[in-house]
């Protein structure tokens, strides 16, 4: 669900992002979690970089899933500018597999945090689904939701059988 109102950003630095954060998007819209996606570069694009974080919580947004590759300033330094949580996902990077993505994102200095997740599509999916439970903090409604989703996901691996 993409609306009017979204309670969740997902901005990313590229639009080479999009195959990796489309993840976090695809968990949010199963959850029906009201959510934009956006590209936000903070090299490229640094003036609307400044302008999303500091509009974060006015416009209502509970958390921000950020997305970046290679010199991954981007969860950094919108943390940097709103209060809002940013939960920061390392993308794979061509030249260095996203150890440099996940090295900029993590290594934040002390008063700045940003929640550092896996590199790649379990990171933007796990992202989403932290979000998810920020949300449902005081959602009753959707952490049964989640709780759902825990109990199917345990019933698939015992259901699994090997070849
Ligand atoms: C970062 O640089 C983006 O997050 C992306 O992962 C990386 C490469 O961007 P492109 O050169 O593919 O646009 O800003």
């Amino acid at each position: 669900m993409v609306d009017a109102m979204p309670k969740v950003g997902v901005i990313m630095g590229s639009r080479s992002d999009w195959e990796t954060m489309a993840h976090a998007d695809a968990v949010l819209k199963d959850f029906g979690i009201p959510h934009e996606c956006r590209i936000v570069s903070a090299h490229r694009t640094p003036a609307r970089m400044n302008e999303y974080a500091a509009s974060a919580r006015e416009r209502g947004l509970r958390a921000i899933i950020a997305g970046a590759g290679g010199a991954a300033h981007l969860p950094g330094m919108v943390a940097a500018q709103t209060t809002v949580p940013v939960l920061g996902v390392p993308v794979q990077s061509r030249a260095l597999k996203g150890l440099d993505s996940l090295l900029s994102i993590v290594q934040m200095p002390g008063g700045v945090p940003v929640a550092s997740f896996a590199i790649g599509e379990s990171g933007a999916r796990n992202a989403a689904l932290f979000a998810v439970s920020l949300l449902a903090v005081d959602d009753a409604d959707l952490a049964e939701r989640l709780d759902a989703f825990r109990r199917q996901q345990a019933q698939k691996v015992e259901e699994d059988e090997l070849p």
